[in-house]
């Protein structure tokens, strides 16, 4: 490394001394913390993304937002250049990097980085670096601190694209390295277009949502909501409101959105006993999570959830069908055939009674710890791999080579049998892998997605909540006093230690009929978190409660809560 560059990031650094006695850790999904104490992390991932663009010679992103939480809260993290997460394998610098006490510290952090991983780090070469927030306060003023990180490498550059969702920056980062249009209008251009596309193939039915009978969406007071009022003027006949939408006020996470809806299973605020029976939806607040719920008629504020397994089973279900036409009998004269191989990747998280119900679709079904990078590298291993946690994160992720097969499968109906179903059905897949955000879960994608599926079927919320009806559920967290005490296995369904304690969750589900429970150490917050089910939902609670109770038992003290 450069005289000139060495003393330049000793400069720079020494502007952002990073707090004291606080240690921070990459996590599931980037930094995470109170905004005040964050400045410094995020000048140092500015650097890091630099180093990340000049050893891909690629164009990275960063993005600044704490997702769900509370709106004094912010975050940071990396978007890779294949438009989905950092690859873990960097994790470790990062957390080393954010946490390097003194400017010399972080200086031989940087140079071992260099070296390991052989950065052409000459100041010849360039790195390029994308850079969005949500609508948080506290935004603007770590955007810049990004800003400093980055211009303290010689030749990379930061590009702020301003305000946007966690989803779009991980588009546009995406786009750029395919050499696409990376911008906010080419974003909503591609899924409005595909939405349309989709519209225009339903099978002789109604075109459009009737005008009462479209979806209300709860904004989450944040960058969704105001995206979503773009989306709005697009696609006139898609929303009929957008409450929360961060325009009159309200204050970011607090008491709506995807999280609390799904959490809490009552009505984020805004919504209430005048909404029974419309089709409604909820984003979080940087818009990568989606939940649908509708008010049931003996209620003012309980909800009837639709949850991300719902979503998945309608996904799968929507591109079995087309698969099917696409392969059925005339078809098998073509000399272009492909086994597609469809499967869907969940958590433990899933509600069992979905899992029952996709494998009875004779679907695969497979199983990851939680997070989206683990759920995403699974899905990417299929010719059509669909993810979703219970949450509402999740997305259709479509191999190379099956998406070039169904182009040309395509082309080769246009000319024999132009219109015809299989043609319909080509066509439907391609321009679901268009709508889909394929480099990570999109809150707007999937709602496009939903509702055009939901408009295909001729279904209303209520047919789709049918398709199975949920386990009895219920999640508690611990607080203990060190939650990496808790080690997981097999897709963190079993705790391999504390020694003893998996017995014991093992004696207590044994109690419930359909009783299953796990626990896990959270990867966001300093818990410990237990999930219960069980065929009733008395049955759910007192299971959750009794392992609850063991993991105070055996990690120590602490207080449980819902
Ligand atoms: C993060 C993850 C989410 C996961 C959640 C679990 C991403 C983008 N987000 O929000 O997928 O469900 O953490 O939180 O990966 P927990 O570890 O606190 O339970
Ligand atoms: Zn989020």
């Amino acid at each position: 490394m450069k005289e000139e560059q060495s003393s330049l990031l000793l400069k720079s650094s020494s502007l952002f001394p990073p707090p004291q006695g606080v240690k921070l850790s990459y996590g599931t999904a980037g930094f995470r913390a109170d905004a005040s104490i964050l400045k410094s992390a995020v000048y140092r991932v500015g650097i890091l993304a630099a180093l990340r663009s000049l050893k891909t010679q690629s164009v990275v992103g960063v993005m600044i937002t704490a997702s769900h939480n509370k709106v004094t809260d912010n975050g940071v993290k990396i978007v890779d250049p294949s438009g989905g997460m950092l690859s873990q394998e960097w994790e470790p610098f990062a957390d080393q990097l954010v946490n390097a006490q003194t400017p010399e510290t972080l200086l031989s952090i940087i140079r071992e980085c260099v070296e390991k991983e052989k950065i052409p780090f000459d100041g010849v070469q360039s790195a390029e670096i994308l850079l969005g927030r949500d609508t948080r306060p506290s935004g603007e003023s770590l955007l810049e601190a990004a800003k400093h990180g980055i211009s303290s490498i010689f030749g990379a550059i930061a590009l702020d694209l301003g305000i946007l969702t966690t989803p779009q920056l991980h588009w546009m980062v995406h786009a750029r390295n395919k050499g696409m249009k990376a911008t906010e209008p080419a974003y909503f251009e591609q899924i409005s277009s595909s939405f349309r596309c989709l519209i225009d193939l339903i099978p002789n039915g109604t075109k459009v949502n009737k005008l009462d009978n479209r979806v209300v969406v709860d904004g989450a007071d944040g960058v969704g909501g105001e995206k979503l009022l773009v989306l709005k003027n697009i696609l006139t006949d898609l929303v009929n409101e957008v409450r929360n939408s961060g325009k009159d006020g309200g204050l970011l996470n607090d008491g709506v959105g995807a999280d609390y809806v799904q959490k809490e299973k009552v009505v984020p605020r805004g919504f209430g006993s005048n909404d029974v029976g419309k089709r409604c939806a909820s984003l979080d607040g940087d818009a990568d999570r989606l939940v649908y719920f509708s008010v049931p008629s003996n209620s003012s504020s309980k909800i009837d959830l639709v949850d991300g397994d719902k979503m998945l089973s309608l996904f799968a279900l929507f591109i079995k069908e087309q698969l099917n036409i696409l392969t059925r009998e005339g078809n098998k004269k073509s000399n272009n055939n492909f086994q597609a191989h469809l499967g869907v990747v969940q958590t433990a998280y899933a509600n069992g009674a979905s899992t029952d119900y996709l494998k009875q679709l004779g679907l695969e079904v497979i199983f990851t710890p939680t997070g989206v990078k683990h759920l995403h590298e699974k899905a990417a291993q299929f010719d059509i791999g669909i993810y979703f946690e219970a949450n509402g994160h999740g997305t259709i992720l479509f191999s190379e080579s099956f998406l070039s097969w169904l182009e040309a499968r395509n082309n080769e109906l246009a000319l024999v049998s132009e219109g015809s179903e299989q043609q319909k059905a080509a066509l439907r897949l391609l321009s679901v892998s268009k709508l889909i955000n394929q480099a990570v879960g999109d809150a707007l994608s999937c709602l496009l997605l939903v509702e055009a599926i939901l408009q295909h079927m001729d279904w209303s919320i209520h047919k789709w909540n049918e398709l199975y009806q949920d386990l009895p559920s219920r999640q508690l967290k611990v607080k203990v006093v060190d939650r990496t005490a808790v080690v997981t296995t097999n897709a963190e369904t079993v705790a391999v230690t504390p020694p003893g304690i998996q017995e014991a969750i093992d004696a207590e589900t044994a109690k419930y009929p359909r009783g299953r429970c796990f626990i896990r150490p959270s990867g966001t917050e300093d818990v410990v978190r237990v999930y219960a089910e069980a065929s009733t939902q008395e049955g759910a609670d007192s299971l959750a409660n009794s392992v609850a109770k063991l993991v105070d038992q055996f990690l120590g003290s602490g207080s449980s809560a819902r």
